[in-house]
Formats: C-alpha cells, sequence, structure tokens
C-alpha cells in the first residue's frame, strides 16, 4: 500500500497540482480577462482560497497515452527473422509489409467495428413472414472483401511459394487474427472446406473454385456444423440428424446442430446418417457420412433451415453462432458412405493449425501493445520500462510468444510440404502428431499470455473501450472450440496408438537431429543439455507406458502432450539460435524457455500422478463434501 508521505504519492500529487494551477490560471484569464487576478495571488478582498485539485467540474489535463499500434509486420522483429532464414522473396515481403500497413490503416477499425456491432437475427420480415436472416455489420462484410483481396484462404491453394505456400499464408492469418474482429473463424472453416474437398476430390468444382479465389465478388466461406445437443466432442455418438436419400440422388438433411459458427456462411460441411427406407441408420462413428450444402437460396432464404436463435457467448461476438434446426436441407454427398469422421478429420487438421496460429497472433498482438505502453506509462517515478520486474514479465511473455511463433509456423511448414508432396514419411508422421500438440498448447498459452498482458495496463486492461477485454475473453475460445485441452490430449494418443509409435520415433528422431546440430554452440549449451536430458526420461516414459493399463495411459495424456510441445518448442529454438544469422535474443530465449521443466510428464509419474489409485483418489477429492 502507498502512504500519503510516500515520495512517489507525493512527486504525483505536486505534478496534479501544477496542472491544476495551469488550468484554473487559464480558465480565470478568459473569463476575466481585464483583471490582473491570477490563481498565484488570491484576492484577499474576496476570499478566494487556494484551488483544490480536481475541484468542480475540472477534471485536470493528465491522460494516460493509449498504446499505438504500428505496423505489426515490421514490429515483429521474429517473423522477419524466420522469413528471412527460410522465404527470403522481396515480392512476399512487400506484400507483408503493404499488409502490415493495411491492416493499421484499415482492418484494425473494421475489426473493432465488428465487436461493437454484433450480428442480429431478424426471424420474420415486417409482414410476418419468417425469414431467418443474420444480420452482420458491414465491417464484417467488408472483412469477407479483404480476406478474399489479399488471398488470406487462396495463397494456401494458389501454392505460389511451393512448399511455403502454407507458410506464407499463415503468417498473414497470424498478422491479421488481432486486428480481423474474429473474421478468422470462417476463415478457418473455408479453408478447411476447401482441403476436404480437394483431398476427396470430390466433384464440386465451383464450391471449391469459390472458396479459393481471390475475386471478393464470388468468394464463399463455409461453415462446419459438427456439435449437436448430445455432444461436441463426442461426435461419432452424438451426432443424431439423418439424411434421406432422394430421388435425383441429392439427400435432405433432418436434425439440429447446437452451435454452428459463422453461421452466415454460404455453404457447409455436415455430418449425418444415412437412413435405409425404413428408416433405420448405423450408430457410432461408421454411421456417419459427411456433406456438402448451400446455406441459402438466391433470394437470401435459408435452405430447409430454421435458425432457432443466435448464442450469447462470452466472447466471439462479433460471430454469428447458432442453433440450427434442419428441417429438409438439400445437400450433396461429399465423403463415402459411413467415411464422415475421418474425411472431416482433414478440415480437423487446418482449423486445429488455424486456431494454433490465431493464437500465437493473440499473443504477439498483446506482448506489443504491453511493450509499447511500458514505454510510456510511469509509475512510482519512472518508465515501466525502466522497472525490472514489470520487464521480466514483459519477457517472460515474449519467450512463451516466440516459441509458441516457431511451433505454429512449423506445423505451417510442415502442411506445406505435404501439400507439395515434398513431405518424407517422419515429416507427415510429425504433422499428425505436432498438429494437436500445438493447439492444445498454444491456446492455453494465449490464454495465460494474453491474460497477463492484461495485467500489465493495470485498470486499463480491465476496461472496455480500450479493447483489451475482448482480446481475454476471444482468447478463451482458443482452447474449447476444435477440440478441448482433453479431446486433444486423447488425440495425441491416438495418433500414437493409430501409428504403433511411429509418430514419437519420428518426434524423437526429429529433436535428436535438431539438438545435434546445435551441439557446437557453446552458449546454447545449457539449452541443450536440458532438453537432451529431457528427451531421454521422455522417451524412457514411453517405452514404460506402452505397457500400462490403458486408464492410467489416459490419466498422463495431457501431461505428455505438454511434454512432447516444450520439448519440441525446446529443439526449435535451439535450432532457430544456431542459426548462422541468429541474434542474442535468440539464444537468450532459447536458455529461458529451458529453464522450466521441460517434461512435466515425468516429474508427475515420479509423484506418483498416474499409479492406479490415483483415479479413484481424484474422484475422492473432487466430490468430497458433495451432498446428494
Ligand atoms: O465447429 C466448431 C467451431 C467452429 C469454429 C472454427 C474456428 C476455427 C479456429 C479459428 C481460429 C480463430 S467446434 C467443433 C469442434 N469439435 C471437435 O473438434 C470435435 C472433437 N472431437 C474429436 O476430435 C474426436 O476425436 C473425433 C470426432 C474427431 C473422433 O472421435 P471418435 O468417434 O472417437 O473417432 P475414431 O473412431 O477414433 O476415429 C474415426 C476415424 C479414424 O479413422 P479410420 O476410420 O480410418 O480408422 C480416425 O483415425 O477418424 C480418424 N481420425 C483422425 N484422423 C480421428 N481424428 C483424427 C485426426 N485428428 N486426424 C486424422
Amino acid at each position: 500500500m502507498l502512504r500519503s508521505g510516500c515520495p512517489a504519492v507525493m512527486a504525483v500529487q505536486v505534478c496534479f497540482r501544477g496542472q491544476r494551477l495551469a488550468l484554473l490560471k487559464l480558465k480565470l484569464s478568459r473569463s476575466v480577462s481585464h483583471s490582473s487576478v491570477s490563481v498565484s495571488e488570491p484576492d484577499s478582498h474576496t476570499h478566494t482560497h487556494t484551488p483544490v485539485p480536481f475541484s468542480r467540474s475540472a477534471i485536470g489535463n493528465f491522460f494516460q497515452e493509449r498504446p499505438l499500434l504500428t505496423n505489426p509486420f515490421t514490429q515483429d522483429a521474429l517473423l522477419r527473422a524466420y522469413l528471412q532464414r527460410h522465404l527470403p522473396e522481396q515480392q512476399l515481403q512487400q506484400d507483408l509489409l503493404l499488409f502490415g500497413e493495411r491492416l493499421v490503416s484499415e482492418i484494425e477499425a473494421l475489426g473493432r467495428q465488428c465487436e461493437l456491432s454484433p450480428p442480429v437475427l431478424q426471424h420474420y420480415d415486417a409482414w410476418g413472414r419468417r425469414v431467418d436472416r443474420i444480420l452482420t455489420c458491414d465491417a464484417w462484410t467488408r472483412l469477407k472483401h479483404i480476406s478474399a483481396q489479399e488471398g488470406l484462404v487462396a495463397a494456401g491453394y494458389e501454392r505460389t511459394y511451393g512448399e511455403w505456400s502454407r507458410v506464407y499464408q499463415m503468417s498473414k492469418i497470424y498478422l491479421f487474427a488481432p486486428s480481423a474482429g474474429l473474421y478468422t473463424c470462417p476463415l478457418a472453416m473455408t479453408d478447411g472446406a476447401a482441403k476436404v474437398i480437394e483431398s476427396l476430390g470430390a466433384p464440386v468444382r465451383e464450391a471449391f473454385e469459390r472458396l479459393t479465389t481471390r475475386d471478393e465478388k464470388r468468394f464463399w466461406t463455409s461453415g462446419q456444423w459438427m456439435t449437436e445437443r448430445r455432444g461436441g466432442s463426442d461426435v461419432s455418438s452424438g451426432t443424431e440428424t439423418v439424411a434421406r436419400r432422394q430421388q435425383d440422388g441429392g439427400f435432405k438433411l433432418y436434425g439440429f446442430k447446437w452451435f454452428t459458427s459463422a453461421t452466415d456462411a454460404d455453404m457447409t460441411l455436415t455430418l449425418a446418417r444415412i437412413t435405409d427406407r425404413l428408416g433405420r441408420s448405423t450408430a457410432g462413428s461408421r454411421g456417419l457420412s459427411l456433406f456438402l450444402a448451400e446455406v441459402w437460396d438466391s433470394e437470401g432464404l435459408c435452405n430447409g433451415i430454421e435458425v432457432q436463435r443466435l448464442k450469447d457467448k462470452l466472447g466471439t461476438r462479433q460471430v454469428p453462432t447458432a442453433e440450427l434446426l434442419l428441417d429438409g436441407m438439400s445437400a450433396q454427398l461429399l465423403s463415402e458412405e459411413g467415411r464422415g469422421v475421418a474425411s472431416i478429420a482433414n478440415m480437423l487438421t487446418i482449423t486445429r493449425i488455424h486456431n494454433t496460429v490465431c493464437a500465437v497472433g493473440a499473443m504477439r498482438r498483446i506482448t506489443h501493445l504491453c511493450r509499447e505502453y511500458a514505454r510510456k506509462r510511469a509509475a512510482f517515478g519512472k518508465l515501466l520500462k525502466d522497472h525490472a520486474l514489470h520487464v521480466q514479465t514483459l519477457s517472460r511473455l515474449e519467450v512463451e510468444t516466440r516459441a509458441a511463433f516457431l511451433f505454429a509456423m512449423e506445423v505451417c511448414r510442415l502442411l506445406g510440404r505435404e501439400e507439395n508432396k515434398s513431405a518424407s514419411d517422419r515429416e507427415t508422421l510429425l504433422l499428425r502428431l505436432l498438429t494437436p500438440v500445438a493447439k492444445l498448447y498454444t491456446a492455453k498459452q494465449a490464454v495465460s499470455v494474453v491474460s497477463e498482458g492484461l495485467e500489465s495496463f493495470g485498470g486499463q486492461g480491465y476496461i472496455e473501450d480500450t479493447g483489451l477485454p475482448s482480446m481475454l475473453r476471444d482468447a478463451q475460445v482458443l482452447s474449447i472450440w476444435e477440440g478441448t485441452t482433453n479431446v486433444l490430449s486423447l488425440d495425441v494418443l491416438r495418433s500414437i496408438a493409430k501409428s504403433s509409435g511411429s509418430v514419437l520415433q519420428a518426434f524423437f528422431t526429429d529433436v535428436t537431429e535438431r539438438l545435434l546440430a546445435a551441439e557446437a554452440s557453446a552458449a546454447l549449451r545449457p539449452a541443450v543439455t536440458s532438453l537432451n536430458t529431457s528427451l531421454s526420461s521422455l522417451k524412457r516414459f514411453t517405452l514404460t507406458a506402452a505397457a500400462r493399463p490403458s486408464e492410467t495411459l489416459e490419466l498422463s495424456a495431457r501431461d505428455l502432450a505438454y511434454s512432447l510441445a516444450r520439448v519440441y518448442m525446446g529443439a526449435l529454438l535451439v535450432d532457430h539460435a544456431a542459426w548462422e544469422n541468429a541474434t542474442h535474443m535468440d539464444i537468450y530465449t532459447a536458455l529461458r524457455w529451458c529453464d522450466q521443466d521441460l517434461c512435466p510428464v515425468v516429474s508427475r509419474d515420479a509423484a506418483g500422478c498416474y499409479d492406479p489409485q490415483t483415479a479413484a483418489m481424484d474422484t475422492a477429492l473432487v466430490y468430497d463434501g458433495l451432498q446428494n
């Protein structure tokens, strides 16, 4: 607590008083311009007192300076260095530079407008006709056009930069995300839909062309309607929607979709169970097929869909999220019958990668705003940037952000290589393993980094019209949609089981090679040593884990995923820091990253957290004291 005698407080009081006096002087000289009355010489005849600071209507003239957003591309040392190392094409750098300018001059304001003008549902027109229109603001439409012009989906399919095309596209998404009022949500699903269509070789050329065009007039977005009332995560047993075959070979879908994001999309991919003539269908994932449907007809009316209501959400308020009753929605079968879940997995890979990139984008934006603010805001007699403890906190956020950035870009690089057909077997296995790991880990980092970042603004971080609170609200969804942390941790186990452990072998080989290549650097030695130790214990854990009962294996799933993430991010930081043009900051980041527990699954195993009795003890603890 500060006491009024404290020098820092006195300094502030003196300063306020000075400003107040100046203001009063100005006021008096305006109102009594011919008099010689001055606030510093009170008129003894009228008994004027020394003015009290902030009295009556005067509010003082000191205001904190807000942190200014400047071109996020030029401000981003790691993004520029990463591109310099891997993708130094002039044209690409120029494109990102101009895009950075556009973000500041145009897109940032549009994103804010989307937050302030959330979508509304118009159920009926003025004459009582049911129309179910989702009305979005002009800024939302404008962001759709800009997304097309900038090729935010298209760049992934034009493949101008070959195997680096995804890195190029995702660099733009990364810059775009924190300014874009969540327009990244429809873009992620649009990209996912294009990927599914491309990988299935489905005969829907027009849809594919529209999803991947740069022509704003032709550009379509896609939804991804997977969630029903019985299940968000458990898609296979929770999906009740049925598909009835029509005479013309098409289908009509009947069901209730509980969460549909960016429901104003032009088309959607969705899952349903095809029924036979007696109305029977197959249960579980084997009964699910994948469909494509256009959402609106040429008059803007729904295709056999009733929009029940829009969801009232903690964040992502810019995005229309609806409950939909499908009452005979015309749709086209896209996958083989019964291969819906496996077919939509490609979409999940893409949207999870988008989620990862957007999480890092959010971290980067808050760290930039924090460091900018720290150069302006003074407290206790000096600027925040001169308080070592404050800067230590910011530097920890910076380490998290840099590690997450390299992780996100590595997954994008692997995706690009797979799509370019230049990926080795090891890289394909790594892509499968690292996609859920990157998504789950960076989502958690984003919530924590953005939350800490807000705190560095003090009370202002909690004030709505600074625009800061929406960053935290919007970060919170990143660990929920596209698979929660636990669902993705189980997906990591799925990928290990399905590949008979080959994904782990790929992981160990890749990390070992990166560490070997960095061994010559004396400055990096503590980090390399620490990573090697963690890698060895992780290997030992996975070898013994295979023989454990499935329940205890499941208990270790989240910690295993975290360990994979931390070790891999460490290896990427070391790899980047060993590059010939790396800076001292790259080395420092790698060292700081490696001073944490890189392998929590091993520490927790040693502490008995996955012992056979643990699950029962956890249950007893959680329900301790519960009254029936
Ligand atoms: O839609 C949502 C919000 C949209 C907003 C988008 C924003 C994007 C980011 C924006 C950034 C700002 S949220 C909806 C989220 N729902 C989910 O993510 C679903 C979570 N549940 C899962 O992930 C489950 O694991 C399922 C549904 C994918 C699978 O569960 P099952 O039924 O237990 O699956 P199975 O039986 O294990 O797998 C069925 C098949 C298998 O292939 P086959 O038949 O060949 O053996 C699996 O290997 O699917 C395959 N498979 C996969 N393949 C399952 N998961 C994967 C995977 N991840 N990759 C490849």
